[in-house]
């Protein structure tokens, strides 16, 4: 039998990783022959709590769960560690800026991105869940200067399935039946979900422009909001269900025929600036994402692109000016 996985999941006792060890440890990460090892990582006064989750984790009898452990330091928490999950984030406080918010982010992907350097295992594959996102993933990619750039990667996976979900609606067809929705630039209110080159059962979508602009666009794009408006609390078993389609799909591959969306280091493709962790189409292959060549891109397509891309171009400034990359 195979050699359990090492899968480190930071933020443990935050509510997308109470939904997401769970789906973990039942193998739904990498598949109903893969045993896996839990490596923890919380801050020190959320241990206790994510002790509590650990305990839940073990009265599941799960067979694939091969081990828990929790840690508060990083450098301990990577050590080895085949797949990270990076979930813990520093949120938005009251009155808090934009700056502000990159700044207490770099606190924590700043030595992640170390420990991940110095202890992670050769195969490690790394999705940043936390936001914001795509900034923190280049922060954490900085400081892991020994690692491929392409194993980090910055989840968009969430947006990605609820434009399917939203087209799937307005079609009336099974999700099952859309190919080739993407999701463009920052996971933000400034994400472009694109259907410029979708297919319903093998034709493309026609749906007209005025519902893309005022309906779907921003329902895609601002779901997040709406979902804590209803629960009370953001999104937590959608965006944990994401996190293990992102990596499933990483490790297992893209059908052929289709692609779905991941925040991956920019190569400049599509004149997006190189070096940035941009939502593209990707297709995956060999335990590879690859951004999808040669698509035409539309007027319309073009405007939405580059300014997610603007925003994330001054984030990037932004953490360069505070010396976190
Ligand atoms: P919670 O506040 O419930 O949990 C976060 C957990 O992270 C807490 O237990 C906290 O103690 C822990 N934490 C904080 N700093 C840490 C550190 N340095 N090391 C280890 N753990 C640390 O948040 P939750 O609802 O679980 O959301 C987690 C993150 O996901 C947030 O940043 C959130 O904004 C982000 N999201 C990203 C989405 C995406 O599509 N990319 C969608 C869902 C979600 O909003």
């Amino acid at each position: 039998t195979q050699a359990p996985v090492n899968v480190t999941v930071t933020g443990a006792a935050g509510q997308i990783g109470y939904a997401l060890l769970f789906r973990i440890a039942s193998g739904q990460l990498l598949g109903q022959d893969v045993p896996v090892k839990l490596r923890l990582l919380e801050i020190p006064q959320a241990v206790k709590a994510a002790e509590g989750t650990a305990m839940e984790l073990d009265d599941g009898a799960f067979p694939l769960l091969s081990g828990i452990d929790i840690f508060d330091d990083p450098k301990q928490a990577f050590e080895g560690t085949n797949i990270a999950l990076l979930v813990g984030a520093r949120p938005r406080s009251k009155g808090m800026e934009r700056g502000d918010l990159l700044e207490a982010n770099g606190g924590i992907f700043k030595p992640q991105g170390e420990a991940i350097n110095a202890g992670a295992a050769d195969d490690i594959k790394v999705l940043v869940v936390g936001n914001p996102a795509n900034t923190n993933a280049l922060i954490a990619k900085s400081h892991a200067p020994d690692v491929p750039a392409d194993r980090f990667t910055a989840m968009t996976r969430l947006d990605h399935n609820r434009a399917l979900a939203q087209l799937s609606k307005k079609l009336g067809v099974p999700v099952t039946e859309l190919k080739k929705l993407a999701i463009w630039g920052n996971h933000s209110a400034t994400q472009y979900p694109s259907v410029q080159h979708a297919e319903v059962g093998g034709k493309a979508v026609e749906v007209d422009q005025a519902w893309l602009e005022s309906d779907f666009i921003p329902t895609v794009a601002k779901r997040g909001a709406a979902i804590i408006e209803a629960r009370g609390l953001s999104s937590a078993a959608s965006a944990a269900s994401a996190a293990i389609d992102h990596v499933y799909t990483w490790v297992n591959g893209t059908p052929a025929g289709d692609w779905t969306s991941a925040g991956v280091v920019s190569d400049g493709s599509y004149g997006v600036a190189e070096g940035i962790i941009s939502s593209f189409p990707v297709t995956a292959k060999n335990g590879k994402y690859e951004i999808v060549q040669g698509l035409e891109i539309d007027d319309f397509s073009r405007a939405r692109i580059d300014a997610s891309v603007a925003e994330l171009v001054e984030e990037r400034d932004t953490v360069q000016k505070l010396g976190l990359i």
